[in-house]
């Protein structure tokens, strides 16, 4: 069967409804009741979740493994089984008010590319994978897109490991629980060839749904940094001592906060600051606070103003430490990056190809895809999602719009998984 065929066979077996369903089989998982998710990385909601999907993979026969962070990947084989696989995915954990499309969609419209392609009957030269990376989301286990940075190297795997959340438990044991529960036998080794990697992902944003178009070419994804600043002060009691006397932890974050919004403020409203974690111990109400943390995330397009605004934190943190100790302490440095210009042609072409109207866009939102795309020539497609809404319980994409992206990422991944012998990147190394 010629290429083109075999594409158009697996294209009509994308299956709008299963893809509808499985959405809704995986948003039980964690469910909060109000509409949302709550499936952090590695909690028994997201190890229920990944068996499901191993459910579904074992009844397609599809070979699977698991890396030393829990990446977990699905395999459907192809003719040449030394040939790099063209792999598709995206993650399974959520924020603690989640939606059910940021990181599912990614991994059930991978799935669905597998699914057709066994129904459609089509043999593909190079196998193709769906890749569900561990902890993109750092909620739960800072830094986030964790899975997907240890498999390319940029965080060691030992020190990540060694990270606690918020309860004091550590990553390892919290991982250990998960590969047990999956009882995924076969081993694959981080940073293990691919031979080119692609996500598709709800947009998060609002452009594609204000532009009315299906589908976003996505050319990269903006740089973006994270910190956790950590201030200690001194515990005293509300009611007896005098300001003066004070080294208040709370006070302290509040002016550092202060004047980070003032260090970032941005006329042209490109540069996000956010801080979205905030603790203070011990948290009582009639005691002046001796400890605070805050969380920083910081994310620009530019590579040298993100460094530049990044370099000058820790000294404005301490100029506002009000008599506190303050360690700031980066957690997560990922450089802007651009997408493979051949792999961002595929994707247009394969959406041009199918009649879909679409546009080039920049991920706002960071993903897998960007540390991947240090390792082999990466693509994102994006579809929109309500209102541009995520990270948010009432985040909701359409059935329609959730087939049309897998049908893009169906040509993409097959056009692809039709090349023999070595890729273009792969003969340079
Ligand atoms: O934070 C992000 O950009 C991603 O949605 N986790
Ligand atoms: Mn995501
Ligand atoms: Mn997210």
């Amino acid at each position: 069967m010629a290429i083109a065929e075999a594409i158009e066979a697996v294209i009509a077996r994308i299956d709008e409804r299963r893809l509808w369903e499985r959405h809704r089989a995986i948003a039980q998982f964690g469910a909060t009741g109000r509409g949302g998710v709550n499936r952090q990385a590695l909690t028994p909601e997201d190890i229920a979740a990944r068996k499901q999907l191993l459910a579904w993979a074992d009844a397609r026969r599809f070979a699977t493994s698991v890396d030393a962070i829990g990446n977990l990947f699905i395999r459907r084989p192809g003719r040449d089984q030394f040939a790099t696989p063209i792999a598709a995915g995206s993650h399974l954990d959520t924020q603690p008010t989640g939606g059910n499309f940021d990181g599912v969609y990614g991994v059930l419209a991978a799935f669905e590319v597998l699914e057709a392609a066994e129904e459609a009957g089509i043999a593909t030269t190079r196998p193709i994978e769906t890749v569900v990376w561990t902890n993109e989301e750092g909620s739960r286990f800072q830094p986030g897109t964790m899975g997907s940075a240890v498999y390319a190297g940029r965080l060691p795997l030992d020190a990540t490991l060694k990270i606690v959340d918020g309860r004091g438990i550590m990553l390892r044991d919290a991982l250990s629980e998960t590969l047990a529960a999956m009882g995924v036998t076969a081993h694959r080794e981080l940073r293990a060839p691919i031979g080119a990697y692609l996500e598709a992902h709800i947009e998060q944003g609002p452009i594609l749904e204000a532009e009315r178009k299906q589908i976003g070419v996505v050319t990269g994804i903006q740089g973006l940094k994270w910190m956790r600043v950590d201030i200690v002060g001194e515990e005293a009691h509300a009611g007896t001592t005098p300001r003066s006397a004070r080294r208040d932890a709370c006070a302290a974050a509040i002016e550092m906060i202060a004047a980070l919004r003032e260090l970032t403020r941005d006329r042209d409203d490109i540069l996000r600051f956010t801080v979205g974690r905030f603790e203070l111990s011990p948290n009582s109400p009639n005691t002046i606070p001796g400890r605070a943390l805050f969380t920083i995330d910081l994310r620009h397009p530019d590579r040298e103003l993100l460094v530049s605004l990044g370099s000058k934190i820790e000294s404005l943190c301490r100029m506002h430490a009000g008599g506190c100790a303050v360690s700031v302490i980066e957690t997560l440095d990922s450089a802007p990056v651009g997408f493979d210009p051949a792999m961002v042609a595929i994707v247009r072409c394969a959406a041009e190809r199918q009649k879909l109207p679409w546009m080039e866009i920049l991920s706002g939102a960071t993903h897998d895809a960007k540390f991947i795309a240090e390792l082999c020539p990466t693509a994102m497609i994006f579809i929109p999602c309500k209102r541009g809404i995520s990270h948010n319980e009432t985040e909701s994409a359409t059935p329609t719009d959730l087939a049309a992206g897998a049908r893009v990422l169906a040509e993409a991944m097959l056009s692809l998984a039709s090349l023999s012998g070595m890729l273009p990147h792969e003969r340079s190394t």
